[in-house]
């Protein structure tokens, strides 16, 4: 029977079981072709400590050279989602079997520890590097020579068609101009190279060898690399201090099985059916070829400023610096969300089963703090947005960090020599987020999140403010009063009539970015034969 790709995209992936389960379910084969033909790192983040991401612009001349070069490197490289999924069961299956060998218990601490042993030797053995390859607007018009209106029939977003540099575009986000961008992130982009790995001096190897075979064809516009820092448990933590990553949507059973527990009411549903993040490739010669829209922004991060305004704000409240970060994300430090603290459930909660429905009024966690911002959770909200579930985005950043005064010409080399020394705790340089998202649709998704929400002074509720980690308000012309958040004034923090107004802002600066289209493997492979428009 023909599965259409309709139905399965409203699908979470139920027919794909993870080997932990052990369940003799056979494969749906539409689904195995899509995951195939997908690129990997959309449903699941890849999970490697260390990338690189090469920004290309392709020589006008030489684009025969690239469409057969991306055809063979699609071939060889570019990770499937089948093969990342893939190689996580068979991480996970030995995690379980060295356990079983030396009799112990299958227990979530022993699964732990297990997994910390193993990520210590991973830092040693090299495994295959993930890549990606993803494409521009700009860079799908000058690989394949169509026109603008050839183009713009195949692709619906907007937001993806004119770019992240469009003039309205930076208006309507509030961004800064493109005057104070990052000079490479000025110019014309025309694609995306990411590859990953954890260990450091072969990821560095393969992209030496990466970039000096796409320099025949294309000129390396800008390159720069990632770092997943760890904290003692192995967490991943962002340069503010605070656990990222927990709050992702789910698109795998096995994933939303484990997080479910089934002796506590599930308040907040994580999984997420696959159309939330995937579309069909529109020039993909696969029946079930499908992509996925990507936000890329450098993000900087002040950390000073950020721990001085806490300061701040913690002696303007009454309150102990860690509420007043608790206040300022929606979380503490080590992930625990500040509306379910001192709550009854507060000593055995699930870190992301919890929504706003206790705290109507805001009194404990602030309708301003960033991850309510971001994600209501289904609260009541003023401007009566009904589909906040479809807004939200499976968030893949890395955090960055420059060394003061880098050279120039800083090679990639240098840059992860230096990123693998450099600690979370390094405030000499230039330090943040490189922030990237996956979606369905960059207007209704990554834009209403930044631009409605995040930049809403009335969102969720009216006269909110701005969000106090990533809101950018208007460059001129907009009242202190307008953007400024309520916070709650009270020695215990809590006391809806007791308020304070802080202006809580600037200390994430963008520095610029781009928007690309995850094409699927089928399309890249197919691109030498792609010579004239399809009608
Ligand atoms: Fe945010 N941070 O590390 O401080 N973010 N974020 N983000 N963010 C979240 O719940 C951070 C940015 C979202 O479902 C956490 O996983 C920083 C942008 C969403 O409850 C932390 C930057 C956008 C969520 C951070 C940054 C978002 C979220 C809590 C920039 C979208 C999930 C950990 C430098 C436009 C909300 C967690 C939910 C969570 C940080 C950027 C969106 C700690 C530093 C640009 C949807």
């Amino acid at each position: 029977m023909t599965v259409l790709l309709e139905d399965l995209l409203r699908k979470t992936n139920i027919l794909y079981p993870s080997q932990l389960e052990q369940s003799a379910q056979p494969p749906d084969i539409a689904l195995l072709a899509l995951q195939n033909d997908l690129q990997g790192n959309i449903l699941k983040s890849h999970g490697r400590d260390f990338s690189v991401q090469f920004f290309l612009k392709f020589k006008s001349d030489n684009i025969d050279i690239a469409k057969t070069w991306i055809r063979d490197f699609a071939q060889k490289f570019v990770t499937s989602a089948a093969e990342q999924r893939k190689s996580r069961q068979s991480y996970q299956k030995r995690i379980i079997n060295n356990l079983q060998s030396k009799s112990l218990e299958l227990s979530k601490t022993n699964i732990y520890i297990e997994r910390m042993r193993l990520e210590q030797e991973r830092q040693s053995e090299v495994d295959t590097v993930f890549t990606n390859f993803f494409l521009s607007f700009e860079g799908y018009k000058n690989l394949l020579k169509w026109t603008s209106e050839e183009l713009d029939k195949c692709f619906i977003d907007s937001s993806f068609k004119n770019g992240m540099k469009n003039e309205n575009g930076i208006i309507s986000l509030n961004d800064p101009p493109l005057s104070q961008w990052e000079d490479a992130f000025a110019k014309e982009i025309h694609a995306l190279i990411i590859l990953a790995n954890n260990n450091f001096a072969y990821l560095s190897a393969q992209a030496k060898e990466i970039e000096s075979k796409v320099r025949e064809f294309a000129e390396i516009v800008h390159s720069e690399v990632g770092k997943v820092f760890r904290n003692e448990n192995g967490d991943a933590v962002e340069h503010f201090g605070f656990i990222d990553g927990i709050s992702q949507p789910l698109f795998f059973k096995d994933d939303i099985d484990k997080i479910q527990n089934q002796d506590v009411t599930n308040v907040w549903d994580s999984s997420a059916p696959l159309k939330l993040v995937l579309v069909k490739d529109p020039l993909s010669p696969n029946e079930y070829g499908c992509g996925s829209y990507l936000v890329y922004r450098r993000l900087q991060q002040h950390v000073d400023s950020f721990n001085k305004k806490i300061q701040d704000l913690s002696k303007l409240l009454d309150v102990e610096p860690p509420l007043a970060e608790a206040f300022v994300m929606g979380r503490f430090k080590d992930g625990t969300p500040v509306t379910l603290y001192k709550s009854p459930q507060s000593q055995d909660f699930i870190l992301n089963n919890f929504d706003y429905q206790g705290d109507i009024h805001g009194t404990r966690c602030p309708f301003h703090a960033h991850i309510r911002k971001t994600n209501p959770r289904g609260e009541k909200v003023t401007n009566g947005d009904k589909n906040q579930r479809d807004k939200r985005i499976a968030r893949r950043g890395i955090s960055y960090s420059y060394q003061k005064n880098k050279p120039s010409s800083w090679s990639t080399e240098e840059q992860l020599k230096y990123l693998q020394q450099v600690s979370i705790d390094a405030t000499k340089g230039e330090v943040g987020l490189l922030f990237m998202c996956f979606q369905a649709s960059i207007t209704d998704q990554f834009v209403t999140l930044q631009k409605t929400w995040a930049n809403g002074i009335d969102f969720p509720k009216h006269d909110t403010g701005i969000d106090p980690v990533i809101g950018q308000e208007k460059l001129q012309g907009t009242p202190i009063d307008d953007h400024r958040q309520y916070w709650p004034k009270n020695k215990d923090g809590w006391d809806e009539n007791h308020k304070g107004r802080y202006d809580f802002s600037k200390c994430v600066q963008m520095k610029g970015g781009e928007y690309f289209f995850a094409p699927s493997i089928s399309f890249l492979i197919d691109l030498p034969n792609r010579t004239v428009a399809v009608t």
